[in-house]
């Protein structure tokens, strides 16, 4: 029997992007991508040479790569500060007195900080973290709300050669106590709370809890940000503004090398202890600006708003390090979408211009099923360029996003990457790539990505089989933080000198690349392998339906059985009748293989706290009847207790 992913779902609908568009963009045909391209694999060192160049270096490096699978080393011997490159840079020259940050918390106070602005900030903050005795390689955990005080606190760390940690300010005290623990951080940077829903989150009591169980703390920095009264710590804890009255605003940044670690991230792994990825300085910065550049193609005057968290990849690399190594203005907020309601980001991008949306099909299905009056209301005319991130795009949210918000004339970039390649790793490029809804299409310069079956053949076209990146890039991580064993086995043990990513993928004939899903979630209904996404996206098709996970249940016939979760539309009621149209609709869409053997109605779906669908619990749940494993990393648990009443229910 093949092991092979099977694919049903056919997208035959195409957008290429406008003369106008194409006319102003960097890369403004396929025969100029695909030329680059070719370069850029056959002679990396030619192509990454020259972008890196556009940094600032204090010193060249003499050798561009030093590789030894999974060994990457990049640009070695040069010396530069990813601070610098991203602050001074711009302070000093033309771009002094532009916007570098655009705030506006959830209450709705705002704040612009110039580039010369937040260069004083930076390095105020870079004399505070100095005073404190922070130095070189030190890890320094930074849990902080959506303000700029989380991008100055990452920067200065940046600055002064110390490694960052930021953790997600949704995460819990148990969380931080995890990663406190495995980076054996000896400094942090937090504030009294910060704004979510109208409610204080309260991060300081959160990081007084975890420092009861962790010892080895010596500072806590705390920003003032919701005033309420939260209780010090006498020789550990200091206001932030407090201590910032006492340094100058004057700092020298010193070079590092390329090598120097940046910071690590821990990723949501999905089961046992979480990894710390690791990433390094100028391979990182110059595939983050690199990106920047190509796929958003930023240009001076344009204004950016990615709505991740810094808590993210996604925020480390598409809010902080390259949005600012381009020196483009950009917006960020503190809140959540619906604060006061669905309207909060229309009317953010109709009141700053926005340009440039970055955002997660995760919210965009939040407002297709609040409805399309929200952005109705708003002019939206400022946008050129949309993107989306974290999960497969369903088709039919994608055309939603196109028209109700990009007004049919905005391309849309799909990117696919992850914590550990750092940067965006395939993706259209907006002058030039067609468009199809639901795939990430085509590999970024540098990124030589394929899909192998298990005998490490190549796949053939509409053949699904697993995401490899088969040569090194800048910005890939360096190592699983203090596991080199672990790092090797996770993503470099399947195929000898490959990256292997841990995603089932397929390329249509075009060599447009489509993501069915994680390999961990593939169903097998009687011996054929159905990746999630084509069937979540055959229900998400449906009118009634905003949003849909998929799972396999033990079936004796089958094998597994299919078992779909399904969230309706705001105003549509669920029924028995609705129940059958929809299995019959997935049977219509992809074939009677695929139709859902069960089907839930779920007010909601459980989510990472970055918004992906967490299958795993609700296989769990669909296997089991309760869920046991690690819930750590769930953001809502009541979604489950709740489901798992129903499933209980149903039987
Ligand atoms: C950046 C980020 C990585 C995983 C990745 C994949 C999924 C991200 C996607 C996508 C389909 C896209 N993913 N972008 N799947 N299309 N455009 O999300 O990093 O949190 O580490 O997650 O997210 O499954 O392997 P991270």
């Amino acid at each position: 029997m093949s092991n092979k992913i099977e694919s049903h779902l056919v997208e035959d609908r195409v957008f290429k992007p406008t003369k106008e568009f194409s006319a102003k963009a960097r890369i403004s045909s396929m025969a100029q991508y695909k030329k680059l391209w070719q370069e850029s694999v056959d002679k990396p060192e030619v192509f990454w040479a020259r972008e890196a160049k556009e940094l600032e270096w204090r010193n060249k490096w003499t050798k561009v790569l030093d590789w030894k699978a999974p060994d990457a080393k990049w640009f070695v011997g040069g010396k530069l500060n990813v601070c610098e490159n991203c602050v001074d840079r711009h302070a000093k020259g033309s771009r002094r007195n532009k916007a570098a940050i655009i705030f506006e918390g959830e209450p709705g106070d705002r704040q612009v900080l110039t580039y010369a602005q937040l260069h004083r900030e930076v390095c105020r903050f870079a004399n505070v973290l100095l005073a404190k005795g922070v130095k070189s390689k030190d890890r320094v955990l930074v849990y902080m709300p959506m303000i700029p005080e989380a991008a100055i606190a990452m920067l200065a760390c940046a600055r002064i050669g110390a490694v960052h940690s930021v953790v997600f300010g949704g995460f819990s005290s148990d969380s931080i106590v995890d990663r406190l623990e495995d980076s054996g951080a000896t400094h942090v940077v937090t504030a009294d709370g910060g704004w979510r829903r109208g409610k204080i989150v309260p991060l300081k009591d959160n990081v007084d809890e975890a420092l009861k169980k962790y010892k080895a703390i010596k500072s806590v920095v705390v920003f003032k940000r919701t005033g309420q009264e939260i209780s010090m710590t006498k020789g550990r804890d200091t206001w932030w503004h407090e201590e910032t009255e006492k340094v100058t605003a004057k700092h020298e940044a010193k070079a590092f090398d390329s090598e120097h670690p940046l910071f690590i991230l821990y990723t949501s792994g999905s089961t046992g202890k979480p990894k710390g990825i690791l990433h390094t300085s100028g391979g990182y910065l110059t595939g983050t600006y690199v990106t920047c550049k190509y796929v958003f193609d930023m240009q001076d005057d344009d204004v950016y708003w990615c709505t991740a968290d810094v808590g993210w990849i996604t925020g480390h690399s598409y809010i902080v390090y390259g949005p600012l190594a381009m020196g483009v203005t950009q917006v960020m907020y503190e809140g959540a979408p619906n604060q006061p309601d669905f309207g909060r980001f229309w009317q953010m991008i109709e009141e700053y211009g926005v340009s440039i949306f970055y955002t997660a099909p995760t919210a965009i299905r939040a407002f297709i099923k609040a409805g399309d009056h929200f952005p109705k209301k708003h002019d939206l005319s400022s946008l050129r360029l949309l993107g989306s991130v974290g999960e497969p795009i369903n088709p039919e949210a994608w055309m939603w996003y196109h028209e109700k918000i990009g007004g049919g004339r905005c391309p849309i970039v799909d990117t696919w990457w992850q914590t550990e390649t750092g940067a965006i790793m395939i993706t259209p490029l907006p002058g030039c790539t067609p468009l199809k809804p639901g795939t990430a299409t085509l590999p970024f310069f540098g990124v030589d990505a394929a899909i192998l079956d298990e005998t490490g053949q190549e796949c053939k076209a509409n053949e699904g089989g697993r995401l490899v990146i088969r040569k090194p890039w800048p910005s890939m991580t360096r190592s699983i933080y203090g596991d080199k064993a672990r790092y090797k086995k996770t993503y470099w043990s399947d195929y000898q000198g490959m990256y292997t990513a841990g995603d089932g993928a397929r390329r249509d004939k075009q060599g447009n690349f489509w993501i069915v899903g994680r390999l961990d979630d593939v169903l097998n209904v009687s011996g054929h392998r159905l990746g999630t996404a084509e069937v979540e996206s055959a229900l998400v098709g449906h009118p009634a339906v905003a949003e849909a996970a998929v799972v396999g249940r033990p079936d004796d016939l089958k094998g597994q059985a299919v078992v779909a979760f399904v969230t309706l539309k705001a105003g549509i009621a669920d029924s028995a009748a609705l129940q059958k149209e929809l299995r019959e609709h997935v049977g219509k869409v992809i074939g009677a293989i695929a139709k859902p053997d069960d089907l839930h109605f779920a007010p909601a779906l459980p989510k990472t706290r970055s918004g992906k669908i967490m299958r795993r619990l609700l296989k769990e749940l669909v296997t089991t009847g309760t869920v046991s494993g690690n819930t750590t990393t769930l953001e809502d648990f009541s979604v489950i207790a709740n489901l798992q009443e129903k499933i209980a229910g149903a039987k």
